[in-house]
């Protein structure tokens, strides 16, 4: 079987495909679009591996040749692939969930503990040399202990995050497009009205994928909601948020802090959050761990594997 690989990844990861799949591999960064059609096409490949670095829009999706069976995603999000053209040229859709769920939820938490405790003020000060005491008034962060933490998504991901503020004391209140079970909602009072949720969070966490219904979910108004001195904390999409109205809520002292690791226009960043000392900003690696992305890559591969030997994987879209 062939596959083209259209991204960077780790060794074990290219070694693990290599055990079914001769590889075609961009040389340098990810392939464009133009480079993958013309790849896809000149090795006539029966699979695509693909990350949310490269988009997979119906365009796309037209120039591949019939050969392509699967296209398997190194990622939980598929917001880069238009799936019902896939779906109806008979080329199915693969994702990565659950082994990006405990890493991603780590990420989110530290954000969270990061912007409630000034991380970025007091990394700075460090930089410049430190050279000075603090007042016992200084540089003074929030408590999360008995503090109310708001999920918008408490899918696997939202979860885990929830558990982790369960023990750093926090109470939980979700919205979700459901009610969970007892079992899973483990006390969390549940929100069917997202706004209604949000004057209760001193912190709101996003878990959510990026769709249509997502899009802007935070703007002004919906920031406006929540209380003056909460927290943001996004480890989700950019899409989900209107970055001008969280920019002007850092700004006027609305938030306490926000963290982020997703962003409207990756790979870049809006200038204005660097003029900002109350924003803790990553580079979108809730999932960047070695045993995180060695797992998501082999399950990339297995589910690709999966669909070509005729199966049905569990993780299809
Ligand atoms: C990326 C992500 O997969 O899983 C997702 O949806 O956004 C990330 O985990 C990762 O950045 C690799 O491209």
């Amino acid at each position: 079987m062939k596959a083209l690989l259209a991204f960077p990844t780790l060794e074990a990861v290219v070694a693990r495909a290599q055990k079914s799949f001769t590889l075609v591999r961009s040389g340098g960064g990810a392939l464009g679009v133009d480079e993958i059609a013309q790849l896809a096409n000149e090795h006539q490949v029966d699979a695509l591996f693909v990350a949310p670095r490269n988009p997979v829009r119906a365009e796309l999706i037209q120039k591949l040749p019939a050969t392509v069976k699967v296209i398997s995603t190194f990622s939980v999000g598929f917001d880069h692939i238009d799936v019902a053209a896939a779906k109806a040229k008979g080329i199915a859709v693969t994702n990565t969930p659950e082994v990006l769920s405990e890493a991603t939820a780590n990420l989110a938490f530290l954000l969270l503990l990061a912007a409630s405790r000034r991380l970025p003020e007091a990394e700075a000060l460090m930089r410049q040399g430190w050279g000075r005491h603090l007042g016992t008034q200084d540089l003074l962060g929030v408590d999360l202990t008995g503090k109310t933490l708001a999920i918008f998504g408490m899918g696997r991901i939202g979860r885990e995050m929830a558990d982790r503020a369960r023990a750093f004391g926090m109470k939980i209140v979700y919205c979700n497009r459901n009610r969970l079970h007892p079992d899973l909602e483990k006390g969390a009072a549940y929100f069917a009205n997202f706004k209604e949720m949000l004057p209760l969070a001193d912190a709101l966490s996003l878990h959510a994928p990026g769709t249509n219904e997502t899009k802007e979910l935070m703007n002004r108004e919906t920031f406006a909601l929540m209380k003056k001195g909460s927290i943001f904390v996004n480890t989700a999409r950019g899409s989900l948020v209107n970055e001008d109205a969280l920019i002007e809520a850092l700004r006027t002292g609305h938030l306490f802090a926000a963290g982020l690791d997703v962003f409207t226009r990756e790979p870049t960043l809006d200038p204005r959050f660097l003029e900002l000392q109350n924003v803790v900003l990553a580079p979108h690696v809730g999932s960047a761990t070695i045993e995180t992305r060695t797992k998501m890559g082999f399950l990339m591969v297995e589910n690709a594997e999966a669909v070509l030997d005729g199966g049905k994987p569990a993780n299809i879209l």
